[in-house]
């Protein structure tokens, strides 16, 4: 259990291994730590990622822009390994101050614009393309309603249930109860709006659907912090019945694959640089199948 007796001093000093998973990369600075450039592919989107929820919603667009044949969504997906520090290089940070993926640079425009947030790369895609965005304003506000609930609601799932739940070195009952009860409360909020819509912005697929399915879709499926029986996830039905639906488009199955280095490896793509690369881990899964 944690030391209950704990009383903060006045100023606080970095001066302990604070523990858990990530305690090699926490710091309390911004900045770089090292010279690095990053590298630059051919397409006129270049991604600066990894397959984490928040990695995941960007390929996701990118793979649905696509299939919709939008060939200025062309990119090339760079691994960033966020456990050795690759977020601290400095040719990310120029990207991405704030050291997270995903960041991505639009080389198509001069001068070229950097992105990060995966919330505003969402945005800045639909309305670069005009798509997986309602058209008319009351549906883009209730589409901009849910895309800001998410990128509001997610550090409590991430940041709380899941550091405290899987990553802190001890399990603390405190923090687990807190961010229990409220990753719950945000999959009720989620559970009655998919009751009676059948995306999270209405009739239509949107962005909004992109950022939540990588969190709570992978939460009620048993794909984050392994989590589903504590959580009571089949209660959630519409939730389940929404994120079964997501996972079947074929754009949503390549999307997740990029910048993954961990799990089942034929659904592992750690760089993706052209479209036929999904092929070839196809074909390392069944050398057999001349077919293709
Ligand atoms: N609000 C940000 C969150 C991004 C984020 O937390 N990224 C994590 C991985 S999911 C990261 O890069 N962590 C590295 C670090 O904290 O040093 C977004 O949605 O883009």
């Amino acid at each position: 259990m944690a030391d209950s007796s704990y009383t903060p001093p006045r100023v606080w000093k970095w001066d302990v291994e604070s523990g858990g998973k990530f305690a090699k990369i926490n710091r309390p600075i911004a900045g770089p730590t090292h010279d690095k450039a990053l590298p630059v592919g051919k397409h006129p989107l270049q991604l600066y990622s990894l397959a984490t929820p928040n990695g995941v919603k960007v390929t996701i667009m990118l793979e649905e822009l696509l299939a919709l044949g939008f060939e200025g969504a062309e990119y090339d997906a760079h691994l960033i390994r966020i456990n050795e520090g690759d977020q601290f290089g400095s040719g990310f940070v120029a990207v991405n101050p704030n050291s997270k993926i995903p960041a991505m640079v639009d080389r198509s425009v001069e001068p070229h614009i950097r992105l990060f947030e995966s919330g505003s790369i969402l945005l800045y895609l639909a309305e670069k393309f005009g798509a997986f965005i309602p058209k008319d304003r009351a549906g883009r506000a209730e589409c901009l309603n849910w895309l800001f609930w998410q990128m509001a609601s997610a550090p409590f799932v991430g940041g709380g249930f899941g550091h405290f739940y899987v990553y802190a070195p001890e399990k603390y009952e405190y923090p687990i109860n807190r961010y229990t009860m409220e990753t719950k409360r945000q999959l009720d909020v989620l559970d009655r709006r998919l009751a009676e819509h059948t995306y999270v912005a209405g009739g239509e697929y949107t962005i909004a659907d992109m950022a939540i399915w990588p969190w709570y879709g992978a939460l009620v499926r048993n794909e984050l912090y392994g989590a589903a029986e504590f959580l009571e996830a089949h209660s959630y039905r519409n939730v389940v019945r929404w994120a079964a639906e997501i996972a079947a488009r074929p754009a949503v199955r390549r999307g997740r694959m990029v910048n993954r280095t961990w799990g089942d490896p034929a659904e592992q793509l750690p760089e993706r640089h052209d479209a036929g690369d999904f092929d070839k881990v196809q074909a390392q899964r069944d050398p057999s199948d001349q077919s293709r």
